[in-house]
């Protein structure tokens, strides 16, 4: 791992973050005080306006916030005032963007049972009016899209929730926050962030194919996209850029959160590019190609959580690694793909080809019905893709 010292320091150094690669973070990454399970804080509460200066040093182009990475649940409207303030100021001084805000309907005790999805329907009012008051916020700082994580939109066990009817709870909200931001006039999109499990036993909505069967059976589906976690999805046993892809497909890539896993167990939230870094890889090649594709021009955001190993220095550390490894991982996957024997690889494979209708123009079920192929030599044909992955592992290990 690089020192802090030499980090972005250099003239030389390629993997600097510049304002175009939309570097953005939560607030609440290297706001996270390291409180889990087994254990209480480990740093000091950072205000929201700290990180913002810390991360635009570091070269971030904007953050992601919730209402109570700003303010906390219980301050007064003087307090939430000042906050609020202080966090503008230093937005205003570092000209970081506001790309993305949410909401906290999952910290306090009240949500406890979920938000949106609470059995009990005073609590499911509140949360709609809690989220209502953020969008204010959002709009107002120039947020374009707002998310949904439903963490405890869920339950433990099966006869504790009616699973028909917390789903229809769910859209009941969105679809009414739909009305609220096209009546305020705001220029905001939503998208849902799924999650399978943790805080809850099982949460709605667990995966992003779920996610988006549920969009569309919403009253403004072209509103709602979605926002897939890499974590989130490696802990369901998913591949993230396959996932991202068929989002890409649906038109529902709003937002994404880009982050490290080790495979199936509890959230871990490592810096993006540690975990997984196969996966990383794809991801990143995945990423570039719908930016370059002008299918994706949201940011690219950072969720994840600085381990309570460390302390503020380790924090900043972690944070700058995020971005390094992506522009680390971006420069291989332009090589990989420019790469000649790449190139030659790819066509070998006949990758192109599956872009090529199975039926000409005009043609019916009918050009197909008897048709006749040499299926001896399809048979035999080996397709060729251990070589081209060898050519993308070696790009990774630094070998080409
Ligand atoms: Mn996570």
């Amino acid at each position: 791992m690089t020192s802090p010292d030499s980090i972005g320091s250099t003239l030389k150094d390629p993997y600097v973050p510049v304002p175009e690669d939309k570097f953005s973070f939560g607030i609440w990454t290297v706001g996270w005080q390291g409180v889990d399970v087994f254990g209480g804080a480990v740093r000091p509460p950072m205000p929201a306006d700290r990180a913002v200066r810390k991360l635009a040093e570091l070269g971030a182009y904007g953050v992601n916030f919730h209402d109570n990475d700003v303010f906390p649940f219980e301050a007064s409207n003087a307090e939430r005032d000042q906050l609020i303030g202080a966090f503008r100021k230093a937005l205003d001084e570092t000209g970081t963007k506001v790309t993305t805000a949410t909401t906290n309907l999952f910290g306090h005790p009240i949500f406890k049972d979920g938000a949106f999805t609470a059995n009990e329907r005073d609590i499911r009012r509140f949360a709609l009016a809690k989220v209502m008051r953020n969008l204010d916020l959002a709009a107002e700082l120039g947020a374009k899209t707002y998310i949904f994580w439903g963490g405890r939109e869920g339950a433990e066990s099966g006869g504790a929730k009616d699973i028909q009817a917390a789903l229809a709870r769910y859209a009941e909200g969105l679809d009414l926050l739909c009305d609220y931001v096209t009546e305020q006039g705001y220029d905001i999109k939503f998208a849902i962030e799924p999650k399978p499990n943790e805080p809850r036993g099982d949460i709605l909505l667990p995966t992003l194919g779920h996610a988006i069967a549920f969009i569309n059976g919403l009253e403004h589906p072209e509103m709602v996209g979605i926002n897939p976690e890499i974590g989130h999805e490696e802990m369901a046993g998913l591949n993230y850029a396959a996932g991202i892809n068929q989002a890409l497909w649906h038109g529902k890539l709003f937002h994404i959160d880009l982050n490290g896993q080790h495979g199936p167990r509890f959230d871990q939230d490592l810096r993006f590019g540690a975990g997984n870094v196969g996966g990383a890889f794809w991801v990143v090649d995945a990423v570039v190609q719908a930016i370059d594709a002008g299918q994706y021009d949201g940011p690219v955001h950072f969720d994840y959580k600085p381990p309570r190993t460390e302390n503020d220095e380790g924090v900043w550390v972690s944070a700058a690694a995020c971005m390094r490894n992506y522009l680390i991982l971006r420069d291989k996957v332009r090589k990989f793909r420019a790469d000649p024997e790449v190139q030659s690889a790819l066509a070998a494979s006949k990758v192109a080809e599956l872009s090529q209708p199975t039926l000409a123009a005009g043609e019916s079920w009918r050009d197909v019905r008897e048709v006749s192929i040499d299926i001896d030599a399809y048979a035999e044909r080996g397709l060729g893709y251990e070589r081209l992955d060898q050519l993308a592992l070696e790009h990774l290990y630094g070998v080409r």
